[in-house]
């Protein structure tokens, strides 16, 4: 008999930020009433990958950098499922980037979490592709996945959250897995998560970070102004996060990767394989084959 996995006790230090990741998607799920039996969490190689251990859900470990790959098939084998993919900064920035620039343009309707935290935290603090010049020796300026996001003309929901601030992280997380679950596509949830053993940035960011939703002229519909008042932000020193990118309007098209090839929204993992529903198939199969 197949036991089901139970939770382990959370092996973070203590006050590190996924901490915050993990309570809020608990609570995003619990807001949707979404059953444990419906979601999978496909986590990333490091620290933050190992939450699904920590959740009494349904869970895989994946390849480092290739966690994307696995949601995405996790997905198009049941397009039913809640399916989240979440992991670190090196690990979705690093090895898994050819990954993650595709994924927005696949727009398989599935939820990336990223706990950005500027370091590899597991492998005991390198320079993450987001270190800032300085940290460990680190001589290029770091790499920003929201205006990476931003720059690709696809109908993603495009976020920046804090794990500081545990309300706003949960509110944007239900509006992700509500994309999701209306089959609009890929959402993109970037959570500053900080690591208080190698890189602790709790206290500066909560200085820096700022609701872009406040400024004027905020319209999370137009890309192009959403990449201006980032870069805007960026440039007085600050940290933008909140939803930085909503497709306005559902299209009328099938957008998303699983409604594009499973347009009956029922993949091969629950497809009915019974002899008699299948009979007629299987002997036109074998009169074919001669
Ligand atoms: C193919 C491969 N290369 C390198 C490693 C070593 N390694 C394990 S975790 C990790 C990076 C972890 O950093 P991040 O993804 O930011 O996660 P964090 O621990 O910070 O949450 C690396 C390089 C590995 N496990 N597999
Ligand atoms: S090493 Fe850093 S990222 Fe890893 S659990 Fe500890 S505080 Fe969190
Ligand atoms: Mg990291």
């Amino acid at each position: 008999m197949v036991e089901s996995a139970k939770p382990i006790p959370s092996t973070w230090c203590p006050g590190c930020g996924d901490f915050g990741a993990l309570a809020a998607l608990k609570k995003a799920m619990a807001e949707l009433k979404i059953p444990p039996h419906e979601a999978v969490l496909v986590g990333g190689i490091g620290c933050s990958g190992g939450i699904h251990n920590f959740l009494e859900i349904n869970g895989l470990h994946a390849l480092h950098g290739r966690l994307l790959a696995q949601a995405v098939g996790v997905k198009l084998a049941n397009p039913k499922l809640n399916v989240v993919a979440i992991g670190g900064d090196g690990d979705g920035y690093a090895i898994g980037m050819g990954h993650f620039m595709h994924a927005f343009k696949k727009n398989a309707s599935i939820l990336y979490v990223v706990m950005m935290n500027e370091t590899y935290g597991l492998t005991k603090g390198q320079a993450a592709p987001t270190a800032p010049l300085g940290y460990e020796g680190n001589i290029e300026r770091p790499f920003d996945a929201i205006l990476a996001a931003l720059s690709q003309p696809q109908p993603n929901f495009v976020a920046r959250t804090f794990s500081g601030d545990p309300k706003t992280l949960t509110k944007v997380l239900v509006e992700a897995l509500e994309f999701n679950r209306a089959n609009r596509g890929f959402a993109f949830v970037e959570d500053l998560s900080p690591c208080v053993t190698y890189n602790d940035t709790f206290k500066e960011w909560r200085e820096k970070v700022l609701d872009v939703s406040t400024l004027p002229g905020y319209d999370a519909s137009d890309r192009a102004v959403m990449f201006r008042l980032c870069l805007e932000t960026m440039d007085k020193g600050r940290i933008p996060i909140g939803v930085m990118h909503r497709p306005r309007e559902v299209s009328t098209e099938a957008e998303s990767l699983e409604l594009k090839l499973l347009p009956d929204r029922i993949g091969p993992a629950v497809t009915p394989i019974d002899l008699e529903g299948n009979l007629p198939t299987y002997q036109k199969l074998l009169a074919a084959a001669g």
